[in-house]
């Protein structure tokens, strides 16, 4: 028979069953041994009776079992409404120690006050195990399946794009090296060059989810060397409004789709209200904002910093968004063109045709109309010193080359903010900065 899942128990009184987990907790007592086995779904307790005959085997099995060794039990499921734990036991009929754990955890998953996070991120497969942290991801899943849902009702289509690639892409300084047999490759930072080759190749509508890498030595909570990128790209766009328009959508129906299966949950686990934003999204330019910023908060930014949020100014956008519209979004727009990549469109006064998106005083997106005329394009990039770096991405907008925008989303600051937690170490299943690339 095969282990079945414990949340399926419910469906199986009065059979025998088998099921297999970790061993949550032990109590033996004078007549009877409670084994609590978990799994990724669940709890269930096994009764023991330590005066059948038949059970002495397994009794001497449980007295010298260790917390956390993993076992198949094969059992008939009773209903027993005197059993706290969901109203059912297990009565074994065969325990098998499938592996054992060391007696003595690096620390109990099951009370994390005080254990630093960098212990808990070496150790991070034990830390996962505890139930608030196994469910960021179930969460993050959840997410990532309602925005990929909502995308492919609107005819969108998932490519995979390469993570090594032979020139560095975006900007030179950030991109990590990599030897690739007896010449030099980088590890993509996005998969902007190719998500828009889609576009030259007359593919209408596509979307990546995917690992992106950047040389950032910076030590904040919200920046990762590697972290997951949801992007997306589509064509026969009118102007970046479409763009912001499509990503407020999507960000809307799985945000609503997360808030009914684990809106209470999040609340319960993270003290967090997940709010469904409604639509549209409030924007606003660059200099309003830092206008705003003055006039309501007394925030006065350098000149100097004026050309991009500061993380200052980004956290007070939260309050400004709050207060201005009700909302926790906020799209910004008209950055100062010279200041952000080429391939994004100027309009005929050169006004940026992009936009960030900032989500709870946090930067989540990045996305513009892009240039898709082949001379605009090599005009931008022969400005910022790139001509010859980009040949190969000029090359896509030669032979005809549809208008088109898209966006990039990043899902571990996403998660990051869902769920009100501190550092974007917690929200990636295994982190990767500075300072850390183990395990
Ligand atoms: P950008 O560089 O702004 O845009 O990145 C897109 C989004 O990715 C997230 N992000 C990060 N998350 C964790 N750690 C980092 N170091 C980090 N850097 C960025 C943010 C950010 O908004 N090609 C464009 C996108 C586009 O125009 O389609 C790009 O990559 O959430």
């Amino acid at each position: 028979m095969k282990s079945i899942q414990l949340s399926e128990l419910n469906q199986h009184y009065g059979e025998e069953v088998v099921v297999s987990g970790f061993v949550d907790n032990i109590r033996n007592l004078q007549w009877v041994q409670f084994l609590i086995l978990r799994d990724d779904t669940g709890r269930v307790q096994i009764t023991i009776e330590k005066s059948d005959d038949n059970n002495q085997s397994m009794v001497e099995l449980v007295n010298s079992l260790t917390l956390e060794s993993t076992v198949k039990i094969t059992g008939i499921l009773n209903e027993n409404p005197k059993v706290k734990l969901n109203g059912m036991e297990i009565i074994p009929s065969v325990i098998e120690v499938t592996s054992k754990s060391d007696l003595e955890l690096p620390f109990s998953y099951k009370d994390l006050t005080g254990v630093n996070l960098d212990t808990r991120l070496d150790y991070r497969f034990i830390d996962l195990r505890s139930e608030r942290n196994s469910l960021i991801f179930k969460i993050q899943s959840s997410l990532v399946q309602y925005m990929r849902e909502y995308l492919y009702q609107h005819d969108f289509m998932e490519i995979h794009t390469p993570k090594l690639i032979g020139a560095a892409s975006e900007s030179g300084s950030d991109v990590f090296e990599v030897k690739y047999f007896d010449r030099l490759a980088y590890l993509a930072q996005s998969p902007q060059f190719y998500k828009q080759m889609a576009m030259a190749s007359g593919f209408n509508r596509i979307f990546e989810v995917g690992p992106v890498f950047r040389a950032e030595n910076s030590n904040t909570s919200r920046h990762a060397t590697e972290y997951t990128c949801f992007d997306v790209e589509f064509s026969y766009i009118d102007s970046y409004y479409d763009v912001m328009n499509l990503e407020s959508e999507m960000l809307t129906y799985a945000l609503e789709k997360v808030n009914q299966i684990y809106g209470e949950k999040i609340k319960e686990m993270y003290g967090e209200e997940l709010v469904v934003p409604s639509l549209p999204f409030p924007v606003m330019k660059l200099s309003d904002v830092y206008q705003e910023l003055e006039s309501r908060y007394g925030y006065k930014v350098d000149d100097s910093e004026k050309d991009d949020l500061t993380t200052e100014a980004e956290r007070l956008c939260y309050q400004l968004a709050k207060d201005k519209f009700q909302h926790e979004f906020l799209f910004v727009t008209h950055y100062p063109a010279s200041k952000r990549a080429f391939y994004h469109m100027r309009d005929d006064d050169g006004v940026l045709q992009g936009y960030d998106l900032l989500w709870r005083g946090v930067e989540i997106t990045t996305g513009a109309q892009r240039e898709h005329r082949y001379e605009e394009i090599r005009k931008n990039a022969k400005e910022k010193g790139l001509e010859k770096d980009v040949e190969f991405y000029l090359e896509f907008f030669k032979y005809g080359c549809p208008p088109h925008g898209g966006f990039g989303l990043g899902i571990d600051r996403l998660t990051m903010l869902l769920l009100g937690i501190s550092s974007i170490k917690e929200a990636q299943f295994l982190f990767r900065g500075p300072n850390r690339i183990e395990p």
